[in-house]
């Protein structure tokens, strides 16, 4: 897809964001005065991105109306970000699959998790949402998390009650999590925090959902094991009973729609946390043989940190445009890749 030149003018100069390379003069005057139903415009749409200069996407959803309404400047961001050429068809495919622990002594592997975004059909998401609804979405959520029975079976942390140092501590042992980073912040999401917030964890603590994060609902699955498939089936256990409750805000072509735009279609994201010292002296080597199986290196705590004790954080890159059971396949076989080249170091 060819880019149009981004309107400098509503961008910092320095900024990368691909919504200002395709938000072209043109595009913003014929998008500029629409609003969806629930409200939402363009220039809320795009203000963290103009507060940020070191956005790299630089747009955000406030509801799923958002995805069609504003078509013309998500669709280029969308395929860019996740770089399919033509328009996205979203495939689902949920189901259990059948894989080996690729690490039983847990030599690399410390731990697996497999983590779904997911908003209410019909509710703004977390940039627009008000109060009343964001209790309104905790308590619906809330009501389908408690028909839940075992292993997922658990029980619920309110964050409301908690002040901010609490929530730190909490943060710490999976029962709270911290407010947004400052490009949320700008995009709406930190509104109004920590009402309507909250975790809910099974008795074992190796399922979890985050209550009104970025999305409605952060849908996740953690282990201490190089076990990938028990994870993911575990989650796919998890939907398939929450789907009975709830209805998920989706399009047939971009699949769930989500907060950010980065987190549509499967809207999943499977990885590792894995110990690679000898690879980590040869980042080119370990950098390829990712990228072959379309996985992503972050560092030890996620996006923007650095690799702390050899821990890298490796993921699928692709979201959009391949199903739930594929992304595990191929971090299996990534992973596993990455490990005999460890091994042969
Ligand atoms: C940005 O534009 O950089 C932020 N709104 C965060 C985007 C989310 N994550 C990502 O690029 N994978």
């Amino acid at each position: 897809m060819k880019a149009d030149p981004g309107d400098q003018s509503l961008f910092c100069g320095t900024s990368n964001a691909l919504v200002k390379r395709f938000l072209s003069p043109a595009v913003f005057n014929r998008l500029c005065r629409l609003k969806t139903d629930t409200g939402f415009t363009l220039a809320r749409a795009i203000r963290s991105g103009q507060k940020n200069a070191d956005s790299s996407i630089g747009i955000y959803a406030g509801d799923a109306q958002c995805y069609t309404l504003f078509k013309e400047i998500f669709e280029p961001v969308i395929t860019a970000y996740h770089q399919i050429t033509a328009p996205a068809c979203h495939t689902r495919n949920l189901a259990f699959v059948d894989l080996f622990d690729l690490d039983p002594d847990r030599d690399f592997i410390l731990s697996a998790r497999v983590r779904v975004a997911r908003n209410l059909d019909a509710m703004a998401f977390t940039p627009h949402i008000n109060r009343q609804d964001r209790q309104m979405v905790e308590k619906q959520i809330l009501d389908a998390l408690h028909s839940l029975s075992a292993p997922l079976k658990g029980c619920y942390h309110p964050m409301e009650k908690m002040d901010p140092g609490q929530i730190r501590d909490q943060a710490h042992t999976g029962k709270a999590f911290i407010p947004g980073d400052r490009f949320q912040e700008d995009a709406g999401i930190n509104r109004d925090f920590p009402l309507s917030r909250g975790v809910y964890t099974s008795e074992d603590k190796t399922f979890m959902v985050w209550i009104n994060e970025e999305d409605h609902l952060r849908i996740i699955c953690l282990e201490k094991t190089g076990d990938l498939g028990r994870v993911f089936n575990k989650l796919v256990q998890a939907l398939d009973c929450l789907g009975k409750a709830l209805v998920f805000a989706s399009d047939p072509c971009l699949g769930y729609l989500n907060a950010c735009p980065t987190n549509i279609g499967t809207a999943m994201r499977a990885g590792v946390h894995i110990r690679l010292p000898k690879l980590e002296k040869h980042p080119g080597e370990l950098e390829k043989t990712a990228q072959a199986h379309g996985l992503q290196i972050r560092g030890t705590f996620g996006e923007k940190t650095r690799v702390t004790g050899s821990v890298f954080d490796i993921s699928n890159r692709r979201r959009l445009g391949v199903c739930e059971t594929r992304i595990i396949q191929d971090l299996y076989t990534g992973i596993a890749a990455l490990m005999e080249k460890e091994k042969k170091l």
